[in-house]
């Protein structure tokens, strides 16, 4: 049994060698060195939930996706820079659809949604399955398995929709989503979230700030939010 253990310990660290994503996104993603760099957690057991693993080896194995934090970085993009990613994973982020479709094809992750206001208040949420589809898809999104930190469901009003940017209108809306409420998204008819607005510091304008309306309502740009990936690993390769 202890030999098993030490098997299982030394194969999570070295899943986690090489950091499995750089720390800027590439502007042409290549998708061969990202599957075979990012999804190395696949296999292990079941009953080793993520919860149960040192932090510093979670946090090698999370992918964040999508970040803001203080406005420093303009979000109001057009679609080549939605798909190949912005920003820096240090501060405000966009890692690009094309790798968020790649990374949540291997249908191993769980997402999880962190936020705070300008209180200091924090929320959060998690989605025990999360899916992009491919670019001929217009990159829908698919989500499921709903657990509430505090924040509530906003983002499911989105479950099921292609992205949408100024100059991509893919929305349910006679309007342009985008270019109305100032962000990239997978909006609808427009939005319930848009973690990709203006960052406006609070009391803002109907729409257009980083809106989770479950939580703050339409009309408050929230401080900070991170959208991450954390692997669900599986029991199939032990033994
Ligand atoms: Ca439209």
């Amino acid at each position: 049994m202890l030999v098993r253990l030490l098997s299982l310990f030394t194969r999570i660290v070295l899943m986690t060698l090489p950091k499995p994503f750089p720390l800027t996104p590439p502007t042409q993603p290549n998708s061969a060195s990202f599957l075979s760099n990012s999804c190395t957690a696949r296999g292990l057991a079941s009953f080793l939930n993520t919860e149960s693993l040192p932090p510093s080896i979670l946090e090698r194995l999370t992918h964040v996706i999508q970040r803001r934090t203080d406005g420093t970085i303009n979000f109001y993009r057009g679609w080549e820079q939605y798909k190949n990613g912005f920003g820096q994973a240090s501060s405000e982020y966009w890692l690009g659809l094309e790798n968020i479709h790649l990374l949540s094809g291997k249908k191993s992750y769980k997402l999880r949604v962190d936020m705070e206001d300008f209180d200091g208040a924090k929320a959060f949420v998690e989605y025990s399955s999360f899916n992009v589809a491919p670019e001929m898809d217009g990159y829908r999104l698919t989500l499921s398995g709903f657990k509430d930190g505090g924040a509530g469901n906003s983002l499911d009003h989105h479950n099921g929709h292609k992205f949408s940017t100024f100059d991509k209108d893919q929305d349910s809306d006679a309007r342009n989503c985008a270019k109305t409420y100032l962000g990239g998204w997978w909006y609808d008819v427009c939005h319930h979230v848009n973690p990709n607005g203006e960052y406006l510091w609070g009391e803002s304008i109907f729409g257009v700030g980083i809106n989770w309306n479950s939580w703050k309502g339409w009309t408050y740009s929230l401080k900070a939010i991170a959208f991450k990936l954390s692997p669900q690993l599986e029991l199939d390769a032990i033994g």
